[in-house]
């Protein structure tokens, strides 16, 4: 790898905890000034009249923003700097021990205070998102399917400020019941609805990024604070992932789909992340 300005970020502890947990924080990925500016960038996003548009969600004083009607992915010129990364990079290339990576996602949200009282500190069943299809009956369980997520905080997250809520060692928990059984993907309503498992909320400051593996229960929870949440969400694949994305941009044929703004804005390494360039 040449492309690259740095080696290796994660100590080997760091390593072993990700994989032992199944998420890891890790801090200061970027500057107050720039985590700042993305939050707001996002809070931009929100009309000024607070109607919120009817194509976007909003649930519990959670907001997901949509790009445009169906398209959660803001992927536009001035968020391009977050895909390509190269902290973040270096990061998933030493946990996925794979340099050749693709990146996808970019959807943000916005969780505003809200009192409402709840049993749960949850505003989301708790859920995977992997990168296996839904349709698919089994996973593979093999390090190319394995695909890392997560999302940057660009505001500080404090107790009970809405902070994602994840299951330690809860990836480890799913392999183990769905390698169990025939159809393990199929099981818990396609994981979308984990009852059983006791998560803990992820707090942290302006610039951290929350990893999470691709198996990992979580769910969005209430912010009982007066700060807004303010995040968004990125997940890397190897290039070699059985299964591919039809929200991935690289599986187009790329320079027809970026335009030139956004090229423009792409570094080497963004090229190749975003399927621009092959590796
Ligand atoms: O906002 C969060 O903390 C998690 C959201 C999430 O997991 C989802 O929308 O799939
Ligand atoms: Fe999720």
């Amino acid at each position: 790898m040449t492309i690259t300005k740095s080696g290796p970020i994660l100590t080997q502890e760091e390593i072993d905890t990700f994989w032992r947990d199944g998420y890891l924080l890790i801090r200061g990925v970027l500057t107050k000034k720039e985590a700042k500016h993305f939050a707001s960038l996002i809070l931009d996003l929100l009309p000024r009249d607070l109607s919120i548009p009817d194509h976007w969600k909003a649930f519990d004083g959670r907001f997901k923003p949509f790009y445009t009607i169906g398209n959660q992915t803001f992927d536009g010129p001035e968020f391009i700097p977050l895909y390509q990364n190269e902290r973040l990079y270096h990061v998933m290339a030493q946990l996925l021990q794979h340099s050749q990576l693709l990146v996808r996602d970019g959807s943000v949200a916005i969780t505003m205070r809200n009192d409402t009282p709840h049993e749960s500190d949850l505003s989301q069943d708790l859920h995977i998102d992997p990168a296996v299809p839904e349709d698919v009956d089994d996973f593979l369980f093999t390090p190319e399917e394995v695909e890392i997520g997560g999302c940057y905080y660009f505001t500080d997250v404090e107790p009970g400020g809405g902070g994602i809520h994840v299951v330690p060692g809860g990836h480890r928990i799913v392999e183990e019941e769905a390698g169990a059984v025939p159809r393990g993907r199929q099981l818990h309503d396609k994981w979308r609805n984990i009852p059983h498992l006791k998560s803990v909320e992820v707090t942290g400051q302006a610039g951290d990024f929350v990893l999470t593996h691709h198996l990992m229960p979580h769910a969005a929870s209430h912010n009982r604070r007066p700060e807004a949440r303010v995040v968004q969400f990125f997940r890397y694949s190897r290039d070699d992932q059985p299964w591919g994305s039809s929200d991935r941009p690289g599986d187009r044929s790329a320079d027809r789909y970026y335009n030139d703004l956004q090229t423009a804005a792409m570094t080497s390494l963004g090229r190749k992340l975003l399927g621009v360039d092959s590796w």
